[in-house]
């Protein structure tokens, strides 16, 4: 477990932004700039699939996209790269099933936040066992931002986790917008991981606060 409570990791939750530079017509970092202004709780730098930058490039745009969450004190992690993760001193990192050994990751990242995706009840509880802080649970709708995304599973999972009594903090992911966030929220989920909704928005900064109204059941 990283040092986060619980209840923290929760909070955290409820708007997580993802990105990369291929997620936007416009520049990465003007585009997180807007999204932090609306008030997104968490960002994962996701810098994968066509076109994606790598070496040096990737780590600069990274460093850039982490002072950016530093000013507006929201936590930064990196999907995937735990080489990434530690040299910018990130404050966690989010791995796939088909990504490096959750526990291999736990030991190397220390007590950084861990985020795990899950398809089944079973990785759910290995997912707890290596001492994941949330699970991303996806994708729940239909999406095009992932090429290699499984199938769609709706709200299913999510109601099961929380009918056997799991305390781990979730996240729903996959084709989620602000109309149809708030169906996650009510199946238990803590919040919604959005990529497209945010990152292709005319208004980035307008769409992260309808989004977070949604989510707090504001809308
Ligand atoms: N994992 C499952 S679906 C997905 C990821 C990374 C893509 C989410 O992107 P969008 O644009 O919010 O549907
Ligand atoms: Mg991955």
């Amino acid at each position: 477990m990283s040092t986060y409570t619980i209840e923290r990791i929760k909070e955290l939750l409820k708007v997580y932004f993802i990105m990369g530079s291929n997620n936007s017509n416009l520049a990465p970092e003007y585009v997180l700039e807007k999204a932090l202004k609306g008030g997104i709780s968490v960002f994962q730098f996701r810098e994968k699939g066509t076109g994606a930058l790598e070496g040096e490039a990737k780590f600069q745009l990274a460093k850039r996209m982490q002072e950016l969450c530093k000013q507006y004190d929201v936590p930064f992690l990196v999907n995937d790269d735990i080489e990434l993760a530690i040299a910018l001193d990130a404050d966690g990192v989010h791995i796939g099933q088909e990504d490096e050994n959750a526990k291999k990751v736990r030991n190397l990242i220390g007590n950084k936040l861990l985020g795990v995706s899950a398809h089944s009840i079973e990785e759910v509880n290995a997912a707890i066992e290596v001492g994941a802080d949330y699970i991303g649970i996806g994708p729940i709708y239909p999406t095009s931002t992932k090429k290699d995304a499984k199938a769609v599973q709706g709200t299913t999972l999510i109601q099961k986790i929380k009918e056997q009594n799991l305390l781990i903090p979730i996240v729903g992911i996959g084709g989620i917008n602000s109309d149809n966030a708030f169906p996650v929220i009510q199946a238990g989920a803590d919040g919604v991981a959005i990529i497209s909704e945010i990152s292709m928005a005319e208004n980035p900064y307008e769409q992260t606060k309808r989004l977070k109204k949604v989510v707090l059941g504001q809308a």
